[in-house]
């Protein structure tokens, strides 16, 4: 049943970051504003919402502090809706696998790709690309172990690391078709694969993906 929350979120188009918690917010049929922040010009409420590292997303809620960070605002939503479409595994150590892969993916995997994307030097830029293809390959098989035979990281419907990753589904499209990057790929990486293709199908991915412009412009800006 649909809930409606005193929640606002502070976000940027073409955000991954941003995108995740509208996923969850979706997921979990949580009614809030979107507020759209300029990030070349960046607003009084972002600036004293997030004073150290002024970033989106900030999610608000009622009279509570603002909150940042994109994992730690979903571990948030899933605490406080826990029986709409939980997130987390009930498990404490699979909650503890999923964090630590989500940790790594946002610190080991995301930096490249971003550096991948604005770098001009071509060495650096091969030598990125052959690790981020080999990271992708050691995710296929974390993805094997966690999802344990179900079509999804989160078993049967889309969970916690879904999200996480597929917040990025678009970005994988675009690194492809305008970088000849494919890091998911049916020969290295069959199960990402089919995870790819089940994730475009799931009917909120569709509404959830920024369109190939947006995440141009995005692209656009990082280069800038
Ligand atoms: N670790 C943060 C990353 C957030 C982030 O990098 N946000 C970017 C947009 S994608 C941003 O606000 N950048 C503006 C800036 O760094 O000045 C999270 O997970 O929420």
């Amino acid at each position: 049943m649909a809930q409606t929350c005193e929640m606002k979120l502070l976000g940027a188009p073409g955000s991954v970051f941003v995108t995740r918690v509208k996923f969850a917010l979706k997921l979990k049929c949580i009614e809030y504003e979107y507020i759209e922040e300029d990030l070349r010009n960046k607003s009084e409420l972002l600036r004293t919402s997030s004073p150290i590292i002024q970033q989106v997303p900030v999610l608000f809620h009622a009279n509570e502090q603002p909150m940042i960070e994109s994992l730690a605002i979903l571990e948030y939503l899933d605490e406080i809706q826990p029986y709409v479409h939980p997130l987390l595994p009930s498990n404490p150590s699979d909650r503890a696998q999923c964090r630590n892969l989500a940790y790594t993916f946002d610190t080991q995997y995301h930096p490249l790709t971003k550096e991948f994307l604005i770098t001009r030097e071509g060495e650096r830029r091969e030598e990125l690309k052959r690790l981020i293809i080999e990271r992708y390959v050691m995710l296929e098989e974390a993805f094997v172990k966690l999802s344990k035979g179900k079509p999804f990281f989160g078993g049967d419907d889309i969970g916690y690391l879904d999200i996480v990753l597929g917040s990025f589904l678009g970005w994988f499209k675009l690194n492809g078709t305008v970088f000849g990057l494919n890091m998911i790929d049916e020969a290295r990486t069959p199960k990402l694969t089919e995870w790819v293709r089940r994730m475009w199908s799931h009917e909120v991915t569709k509404s959830m993906i920024p369109s190939h412009e947006i995440h141009m412009k995005f692209l656009n800006m990082l280069q800038a």
